[in-house]
Formats: structure tokens, sequence, C-alpha cells
């Protein structure tokens, strides 16, 4: 698949509120911090695109990104996860999450599960797989930030994650913002949910 063109198009704090855009969507959801905006400027191939902050936990909202005028949307959702809000601040989040994974599911080409490579999947990171496997919603994992380690490190690793969230080693592509590790196998992913959506 080619990237010829990406554009945002909204953001919106309900995906009740979103209309129909008419295309696929591939929405990219993880923790906040996990790379997802790096991910979708990666994508893009346009480095200010989703806006990336190294302060974690601001982004409340579903950003829409249009890409290649119309073939599919990229979906950035809030990210899960950050410590230090209250309990009713969680709850929104989990709300929005799942409004949209409900709400939109005539849409959802299938959604990418960002992982930090370094980390083992927590509770959180399960309760997003288990959504969409009960959504029937197909899904590939993105291990981000490869660059951090080495290539034995990212097997290992790789595998910690697999077998956390039970899905195939094969199931997870490395990447990396820094120097587009797993690009190309990101594309061919989004491409092959794309094609079976
Ligand atoms: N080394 C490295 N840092 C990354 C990578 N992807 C994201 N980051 C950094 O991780 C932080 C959070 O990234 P961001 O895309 O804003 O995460 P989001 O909250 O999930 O949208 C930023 O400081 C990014 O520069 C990567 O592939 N490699
Ligand atoms: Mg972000």
């Amino acid at each position: 698949m080619i990237i010829k063109k990406a554009k945002f198009v909204v953001s919106q704090s309900d995906s009740r509120a979103c209309k129909d855009y008419g295309c696929p969507e591939i929405a990219v959801a993880g923790k906040s911090n996990v790379g997802k905006s790096s991910f979708i400027n990666m994508i893009a191939g346009v480095s200010g695109l989703a806006k990336t902050s190294s302060t974690p936990g601001r982004t409340r909202l579903i950003n829409y990104f249009d890409f290649n005028d119309g073939q599919f949307m990229l979906v950035d959702l809030p990210g899960y996860g950050f410590a230090k809000v209250d309990d009713n601040e969680k709850k929104k989040w989990g709300n929005m999450i799942e409004g949209y994974l409900a709400n939109r599911f005539g849409r959802i080409a299938g959604v990418l599960v960002l992982i930090d490579i370094r980390r083992t999947p927590d509770a959180l990171d399960k309760q997003m797989v288990a959504y969409l496997h009960y959504y029937h919603l197909p899904f590939a994992i993105i291990a981000t930030k490869g660059d951090k380690l080495s290539k034995m490190q990212q097997t290992k690793q790789r595998q910690i994650i697999a077998s956390t969230l039970a899905v195939g080693v094969d199931d997870i592509v490395v990447t990396s913002c820094q120097n587009k590790q797993g690009l190309q196998q990101a594309l061919e992913r989004m491409e092959g949910l794309l094609v079976n959506a």
C-alpha cells in the first residue's frame, strides 16, 4: 500500500457525534505515550500531522485522519491507562473507546493495538484485546519503539507480548519511528485489514 496523501479531518470527544465518512476506518489504540501519534505520523510520512507529546495523558479526543483522499481513515483513540487521572476520568476514557468500538462497528476495518516493546502488556492492554474479541474486530499488535532494544531483545519481548496477549508471534509487528523499522510490514497489515473489511 502506498500513502500518497494524509490529512487531519476532525477531533471529537464523542464518537456518536462523528459523521459517517463512507470509508473504512483503522483505529489506533494503546496506552498514553506508547507512540500512537508518532506511528500515525510515520504511516503518513508527515512529522507534524498528529501531535506527539513526551508528557502522557493529554489526548482525550478521537482524532480522524484521512488517507489517500477517502481510501481509509486512521483513527487516533485516546490513550488509556494514564496513572495520574482519577477513576471518574478513567471511566470516561473507557467509555469513549468502547463507545467508538460499539458505535462505528460497521466502519471499522480493524484495530492496531500499540504496545511499547519494552513492556509486558498489563490488565488494560489485555482488556483492550478482550474488547476486540468481543466485538469480533480484526486487529494487529504493533510493538513500538523498536529502536530502544537490540534485535535479540526484540525477539524475546515479542514472545513475551505474544504469550501475554494470547496471540501469535506473527501477529506482532515491531516498529520504530526513529529508524522506520517495520514500516512496510505495518502498511501490509493495514492493507490486509482493508482488503478483508
Ligand atoms: N525512541 C522512540 N521514541 C518514540 C517512538 N515512538 C514514539 N516515541 C516517543 O514517545 C513519546 C510519546 O509518543 P506519542 O506519539 O506522543 O505517544 P501517544 O501518547 O501514544 O500518542 C514521544 O516522546 C515520542 O517521541 C519510537 O519509535 N522510538
Ligand atoms: Mg497521541
